[in-house]
């Protein structure tokens, strides 16, 4: 066997989740602002929403802007990782549906060697049930697209959307590269438009880059977390940030001053834009929320903003949503582009017309103020 072969066959994609300590008092001690900036746009229902602060204060994304023109939609967005919380309350309305399969008949209906691969596929255990044994994936999920506007919990920054569930990291959240490849396979070939791989580890897998690379080539997008190393990928890349396939959008973390975070990876040359990781509240396995940092938690608010920009425009490809992504980020932190603008990035798909009447709209409408309640915050 090939060295090289053998190297990509062992090759081991870390997964680096740097938590929050368990302090509830980070989501409880909030000042509030009793005059917010943001009341002519669409505050949804979420009872956790004033926690959420990359979202709650409209001038750090342009989120609530963006939900302005929409809140998302029937784009397929697979999340590779530690599967998630099917059944939470926050996630269940927004899981795709794999249209071929039948549940609970114990038959493979669509010959794709998953049995009632419903949601996704756990490419672990080699099952159709990618329910989460670690907690990681349920939280990336719900950055993404935790259901919104339910009153319920959080909501994701693509209220809604069809989340493919797939695991590939076990319960200690490591997966090798040729199951993340393999995921990656099974998401093309489900009609994802948008992958999110929360993942990044300093193994180079041929098997693992050759998925990416014929991901890139159907046109998917993929974000990915730029690792928490904290050091710079140009000097010393990890994957799959690095890979070059030109659909990867790595991401790095900002905290809420909007600078990168310590334990965040950067590199002009290799790292794309950047995006809030640090305390983001978000779901919890077993129905519950919780708090995490890192760029694990980066890259689902960039795959959320890729929804928003493809359900306002469907009939645009990759590189139209990928260039109104990169293009519209604000300069000034150690990324290639800069930081994630998603009312920016809005304004690049819409026409000024309906970018116009869509803020006209939500400021007749009006809108009231969620409640905020105290997150049941625990580091995992
Ligand atoms: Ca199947
Ligand atoms: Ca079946
Ligand atoms: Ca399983
Ligand atoms: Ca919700």
């Amino acid at each position: 066997m090939p060295s090289k072969f053998r190297a990509a066959l062992v090759s081991v994609v870390m997964l680096f989740c740097a938590l929050l300590p368990a302090t509830a008092s980070a989501v409880t001690s909030t000042q509030r602002d009793l005059n917010p900036r943001y009341t002519a746009q669409s505050v949804p229902s979420d009872e956790l929403f004033e926690e959420q602060w990359s979202l709650a204060d409209d001038s750090l994304l342009g989120v609530q802007s963006a939900w302005d023109v929409t809140t998302g939609g029937s784009t397929v967005v697979a999340v590779i990782d530690t599967g998630a919380d099917l059944a939470h309350p926050d996630l269940r309305d927004n899981l795709w549906r794999n249209p071929r399969e039948i549940p609970g008949n114990g038959v493979d209906d669509d010959g794709n060697g998953f049995v009632d691969d419903v949601n996704g596929a756990d490419f672990v255990n080699r099952d159709g049930d990618p329910s989460d044994d670690n907690g990681h994936g349920t939280h990336v999920a719900g950055i993404l697209a935790a259901r919104g506007a339910n009153r319920v919990g959080v909501t994701g920054v693509a209220q809604r959307a069809r989340l493919m569930v797939l695991k590939a990291l076990g319960a200690d959240a490591v997966g090798s590269a040729e199951t993340m490849a393999e995921a990656v396979r099974y998401a093309v070939a489900n009609g994802a438009k948008i992958i999110n791989m929360s993942v990044s580890g300093p193994g180079r897998s041929q098997a693992f880059e050759e998925a990416v690379q014929a991901a890139s080539d159907a046109g998917v997008l993929m974000t990915v977390a730029a690792g928490n190393s904290g050091h710079d990928l140009d000097v010393a890349p990890e994957y799959p940030a690095a890979f070059p396939a030109s659909h990867v959008i790595a991401v790095a973390a900002t905290g809420r001053s909007g600078k990168i975070i310590g334990i965040s990876n950067r590199g002009v040359g290799t790292v794309d834009i950047a995006a809030p990781g640090q305390g983001i509240v978000s779901t919890a396995k077993g129905g519950d929320y919780e708090i995490r940092t890192g760029t694990s938690m980066a890259s689902p608010h960039v795959a959320g903003a890729l929804v928003l920009l493809s359900s306002a425009r469907p009939d645009l490809g990759p590189d139209a949503l990928q260039a109104a992504l990169l293009g519209s980020a604000r300069r000034g932190v150690a990324v290639t582009t800069g930081t994630l603008d998603v009312a920016g990035a809005m304004r690049r798909m819409v026409s000024a017309a309906r970018w116009r009447s869509a803020i006209r709209a939500s400021s007749v409408r009006g809108t009231s103020k969620s409640k905020a309640t105290r997150a049941r915050g625990r580091a995992s």
